[in-house]
């Protein structure tokens, strides 16, 4: 079993995306393990996104992901990390295939409504940067004995 961290941003949360994100991933089998609505410190968020600190783009991405709360989430399943990232969709919306979040509700490479950790290394830190190890539940979704063989 893996885990990743998944992130809908400022303004997924505004268009009320919440609820339909969530929910792909429920359908999917994957177990939701911790959630939380917060407005992000800046701290966190260059911690976030430390390897695009240089990037030409990263100060917009700043005031984005900081211009209003996001819902961050952690999810557990069989290949997580791989599973998520392929219904999270491709960065830029026009390239993302339909069928995928981005493909289905996204225009624009700077509002691209979903974050979701790109490997397990990296789900490993994000996961521990916004939660704490008693954040993190344990229990069994009732239909794991059917999901997995
Ligand atoms: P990812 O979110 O698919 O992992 P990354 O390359 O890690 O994509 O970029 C992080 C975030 O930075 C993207 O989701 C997007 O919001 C933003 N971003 C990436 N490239 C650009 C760009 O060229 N222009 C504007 N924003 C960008
Ligand atoms: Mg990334």
């Amino acid at each position: 079993m893996d885990r990743t961290f998944v992130m809908v941003k400022p303004d997924g949360v505004a268009r009320g995306l919440i609820g339909e994100i969530v929910s792909r991933f429920e359908k999917k089998g994957l177990r939701l393990v911790a959630a939380r609505l917060e407005k992000l410190p800046e701290k966190r968020v260059m911690e976030q996104y430390r390897e695009h600190l240089e990037k030409p783009f990263f100060p917009s991405l700043r005031h984005y992901i900081t211009s209003g709360p996001v819902f961050l989430m952690v999810w557990e399943g069989k290949s997580a990390v791989t599973v998520v990232r392929a219904l999270v969709g491709e960065t830029d919306p026009a390239k993302a295939a339909p069928g995928t979040i981005r493909g289905d509700f996204a225009l624009d490479i700077g509002r691209n409504v979903v974050h979701a950790s790109d490997s397990l290394e990296s789900a490993k830190r994000e996961i521990a940067l916004h939660f704490t190890q008693e954040e993190l539940c344990s229990y069994k979704r009732v239909d794991e004995a059917v999901l997995y063989e």
